[in-house]
């Protein structure tokens, strides 16, 4: 087989990808290790950026999301007995997010290829990019009993954090920064009426807690858990008794229960993998770079990835230009780190850790405290939380 841009990882940075390139005329081929099916049923992102709702309707996959999809122009923030609401409309000079599941933008993504007909492997095993430092790049997968090949211009790696297109990158020239927290949020999807329009993200001494929703029937919920914690631990009934807890006592009096339809604990960490280009391999979305989801950047820095690569291979395959792509890896690390710190302040702000001492405890205070008595604090937050600019 042959394709100019081959893509290892069928999640949403690997279909976006693939499908604004098609729009292009420009050719790919997708290859995902595992069924569609899985890939749908994961449940992660809940809140996208205005930058990344515009990109999907760029790819012409943004009928669904403009329909069904809620804007939400401020939050609130739970902390001592106080509710305080970020107005990101105001603070972000007119800006907000849009609230559309991962899962839902995963499904318009992988229907609009179908109708394209765009190539999508799935169950692709032992997938392995080869001569990326060549200008006849290729990469080897087996589908059942036979091993096929693909040749290519480039390799985009957009597998995930767990993928094997980063760990083909030599170790002399791969740089990996690391940060690991001492705890997980432990999240459940329930089909009931959320607690709040608005997200509320809860800073409680139990922990803290996310109340956010994928639609008005469709609530999503998480609580900071240590990392020792198996889902197994936790039955439904002690799932919404602990986020009871958390919540301010007029919120928890209104929470609707019901049945988890999902529940899973996901570790947080932060992670970033310099250079994001090896040769002609590309780096894109959690292969390269991930966050604790507290500031709900992890897609929306995919997001921004995917857009840089995109005009760079536009500019390459139309104009001769190579600019975008020599300037790729600088480019989008200047926005993954500003995400990183964002994300890492919002983790640091709203946690307990368990090895804090009174100092900390009285630092986060302040910084809560200082964030609701400064307009330039508030604009700075909202600023980062509805999207540095592409
Ligand atoms: P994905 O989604 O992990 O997709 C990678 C795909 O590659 C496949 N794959 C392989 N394919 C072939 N060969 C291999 N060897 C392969 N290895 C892996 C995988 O099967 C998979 O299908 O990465 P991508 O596309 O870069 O997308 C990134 C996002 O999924 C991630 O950043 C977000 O979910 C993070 N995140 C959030 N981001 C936001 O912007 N806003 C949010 O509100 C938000 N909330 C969250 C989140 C992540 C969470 N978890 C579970 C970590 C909430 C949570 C709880
Ligand atoms: C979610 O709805 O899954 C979600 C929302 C905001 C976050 C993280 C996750 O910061």
């Amino acid at each position: 087989m042959r394709t100019q841009v081959a893509i290892i990882g069928g999640g949403p940075s690997g279909l976006l990808l693939s499908q604004l390139l098609h729009l292009k005329g420009i050719d790919t081929i997708v290859l995902e290790r595992q069924s569609r099916e899985y890939v749908l049923c994961r449940i992660r992102a809940g809140v996208l950026e205005h930058g990344f709702a515009k990109l999907m309707r760029e790819a012409r996959c943004g009928e669904r999301m403009d329909r069904e999809g809620e804007i939400h122009d401020g939050f609130i923030i739970a902390h001592g007995g106080r509710q305080n609401r970020v107005d990101l409309h105001k603070y972000s000079g007119g800006s907000s997010v849009v609230v559309y599941g991962q899962t839902e933008l995963t499904r318009d993504l992988y229907e609009a290829r179908d109708r394209m007909n765009g190539v999508v492997i799935h169950h692709a095993e032992d997938v392995q990019p080869h001569d990326l430092t060549s200008a006849t790049p290729y990469v080897t997968f087996r589908k059942g009993d036979e091993v096929q090949r693909i040749d290519c211009d480039f390799v985009i790696g957009a597998d995930g954090f767990h993928g094997i297109s980063r760990k083909s990158i030599p170790a002399s020239v791969l740089r990996e920064y690391e940060k690991v927290y001492p705890f997980g949020w432990l999240g459940v999807l329930s089909k009931t009426k959320p607690v709040s329009p608005e997200l509320i993200y809860v800073k409680h001494e139990r922990g803290f807690a996310l109340c956010s929703l994928r639609s008005q029937v469709l609530s999503r919920y998480y609580i900071q858990v240590p990392l020792a914690d198996k889902v197994e631990d936790w039955s439904d009934d002690g799932f919404w008794a602990e986020l009871k807890r958390r919540l301010p006592q007029e919120v928890a009096e209104r929470l609707i229960t019901g049945p988890s339809i999902e529940k899973s604990i996901a570790p947080l960490r932060s992670f970033v993998a310099e250079p994001m280009r090896y040769g002609n391999l590309f780096l894109a979305g959690d292969a390269a770079h991930i966050v604790p989801p507290t500031g709900a950047r992890g897609l929306n820095s995919a997001a921004s990835d995917i857009y840089y690569l995109y005009h760079a291979m536009l500019a390459h395959y139309k104009d001769g230009d190579d600019s975008g792509l020599d300037n790729y890896s600088a480019k989008a690390l200047a926005r993954v780190w500003k995400a990183q710190r964002f994300s890492w302040w919002m983790t640091s702000m709203l946690h307990t850790f368990p090895d804090s001492i009174p100092y900390d405890q009285k630092l986060q205070q302040t910084d809560l405290e200082y964030l609701f008595s400064s307009e330039a604090a508030q604009s700075s937050l909202a600023e980062n939380y509805v999207g540095l600019p592409f």
